[in-house]
C-alpha cells in the first residue's frame, strides 16, 4: 500500500490532520513531542469512480455516490526540531520511521503562531517560511550519517575486480526506497572521487540530497490556514518548487465528527458541507467559520494534499479488476469491489500481480471492461480503467 508521512515541527498540526483523516484517536495537545510512538493509520485518497459511466452507482462503503475512496496508509511521527539528525528531540526514530514512507506532507503552520521548535508564540511573529527547508536538511544530513556509517564497507568492496559502485551504493540505499536507477541518475548529476576512499562528508550529503529527492517526493502543507494570511501562502508557494497546498486541519476534524454524529452531510474532499442535524448556536457559529475558510480555499484541503502526494507527486492510476467484464462485478456480484493505486504506465499483468502473485504468475489475457475488448499484456493503464484479468489462478 503508498505510504504517505506527515514530517513537521512540533505543533504544525500533523496529529490534527493524522486524527482527522484516519478518524483514529491520537494525543492532540499544545505541547512537543504529544505524538511519541508512530502512529499508522489508514487514509484515502478521492477519485471519480467508473460506475458514474454506467446507470448505477456501485453501493459500496468506499463509493460515496459516485465519488471513490481509495485506500493508503499514513504515518504520524514524532516532530521534528532543527539538529534532529544529530539526535535531538525524538529526532533519529523519527528520520527512520520517514525512511518507509513513499511521500512526505511537510506540515507548517502558515499562520506563524509557533517558533522554530514549535512552542506557541503571538500568531504571526514567525515567518513559517523558515520551516520548510529544515525537515529537508533534516533528512539530508541523517541520510548523509547513514551512508557515512556505511561507507567503511563501500571501501572495502572497491578494491574487488568485480566491484560496480552503482550496484554497492544501491544495496546500501535500498532501504529508503532507491533503486539502481535513482542512484545512477543522482550520481550522473554530481561530481565525485572515482576513488571512493577519497568521497568526503560533503559528496556523501549531496548523494543524500539526491537519493532524498529523488525517492521522497514531498507536498508542503500550509497548515492553520484558517488563521493565514494570502500574504504569507503567496510566499511560501513563490518560494517552493513543490506544490503548496493550505489546509485547516481543526475544520476537517470537525467536520469529521460533525458527519460522524449526524450533524452535516460532508464527504472528505467536498467544497462544502450542509447541516443536516440540530446544532447549537455555538455549533453553528463554528461550521460557518469553517464554512468561510473553505469558500476560500475550496474546501478543507486535506484530501487535496493527500491527493496531490499521490495522484501527482507519486503519479498513480486507479484501476479497477473485476471478474465479469459486462457487469463490472466479482463473483458474488458487487459492482466495482475493488481498487488498486498503480503506478502511471502499469499494465493488465502489473495490475495481476497486484491483485495475487499466483494471478499473475497464471495470467493468460486481460478484457478492458469499457469497451470489451482484450488489451495486450504490455497495454498501458490509465486512470479509471476497468479490467477483467484472466488467469489459470482463480482470486
Ligand atoms: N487554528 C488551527 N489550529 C490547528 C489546526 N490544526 C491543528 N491546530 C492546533 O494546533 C495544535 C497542535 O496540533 P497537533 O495536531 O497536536 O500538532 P503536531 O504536534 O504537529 O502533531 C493543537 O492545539 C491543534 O488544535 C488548524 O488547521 N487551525
Ligand atoms: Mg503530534
Amino acid at each position: 500500500m503508498i505510504t504517505v508521512a506527515l514530517a513537521g515541527k512540533p505543533n504544525a498540526g500533523k496529529s490534527t490532520l493524522y486524527t482527522a483523516a484516519t478518524m483514529a484517536d491520537v494525543d492532540v495537545a499544545n505541547y512537543p513531542f504529544t505524538t511519541i510512538d508512530t502512529n499508522r493509520g489508514v487514509t484515502h485518497v478521492r477519485t471519480r469512480c467508473p460506475c458514474l459511466d454506467r446507470d448505477q452507482r456501485c453501493g459500496i462503503d468506499r463509493c460515496h455516490d459516485g465519488t471513490r475512496y481509495v485506500p493508503i496508509e499514513l504515518l504520524d511521527v514524532a516532530g521534528l526540531v532543527p539538529g534532529a539528525h544529530e539526535g535531538k528531540g525524538l529526532g533519529n526514530q523519527f528520520l527512520d520511521e520517514l525512511t518507509n514512507a513513499d511521500a512526505i506532507l511537510n506540515v507548517v503552520d502558515a499562520s506563524g503562531g509557533t517558533n522554530r521548535t514549535g512552542d506557541p508564540v503571538e500568531p504571526g511573529s514567525h515567518d513559517p517560511l523558515d520551516d520548510v527547508d529544515f525537515v529537508e536538511t533534516e533528512m539530508d544530513l541523517w541520510l548523509a550519517g547513514v551512508i557515512a556509517d556505511n561507507w567503511e564497507g563501500v571501501e572495502r568492496k572497491c578494491w574487488s575486480p568485480d566491484f560496480d559502485s552503482d550496484e554497492t551504493l544501491t544495496a546500501m540505499l535500498t532501504g529508503v526506497g532507491a533503486t539502481e536507477a535513482d542512484v545512477a541518475s543522482v550520481l550522473r548529476d554530481m561530481e565525485y572521487p572515482a576513488d571512493h576512499k577519497r568521497w568526503t562528508d560533503t559528496d556523501r550529503e549531496t548523494l543524500a540530497r539526491g537519493i532524498r529527492r529523488q525517492t521522497k517526493p514531498m507536498v508542503v502543507v500550509g497548515n492553520k490556514e484558517d488563521r493565514g494570511s494570502t500574504e504569507t501562502l503567496d510566499r511560501l508557494t513563490d518560494a517552493s518548487d513543490k506544490p503548496v497546498v493550505p489546509t485547516t486541519a481543526d475544520g476537517e476534524l470537525a467536520l469529521r465528527r460533525a458527519a460522524e454524529a449526524g450533524v452535516v452531510g460532508y464527504d472528505p474532499g467536498d467544497a462544502d458541507f450542509a447541516v443536516v442535524g440540530d446544532v447549537s448556536d455555538e455549533q453553528r457559529a463554528g461550521l460557518d467559520a469553517i464554512r468561510a475558510v473553505m469558500a476560500d480555499l475550496g474546501g478543507t484541503g486535506v484530501q487535496t494534499a493527500l491527493n496531490a502526494a499521490v495522484y501527482d507527486l507519486l503519479d498513480q492510476i486507479t484501476v479497477y479488476p473485476v471478474q465479469d467484464a459486462g457487469a463490472w462485478t466479482d463473483g458474488t456480484g458487487t459492482v466495482l469491489p475493488d481498487a488498486f493505486l498503480l503506478p502511471d504506465g502499469a499494465t493488465p499483468l502489473d495490475l495481476a500481480y497486484a491483485v495475487h502473485s499466483d494471478i499473475g504468475d497464471g495470467y493468460l489475457h486481460a478484457v478492458d471492461a469499457r469497451s470489451n475488448r482484450r488489451i495486450g499484456e504490455d497495454h498501458a493503464l490509465s486512470e479509471g480503467d476497468v479490467v477483467k484479468i484472466v488467469s489459470t489462478a482463480s482470486a
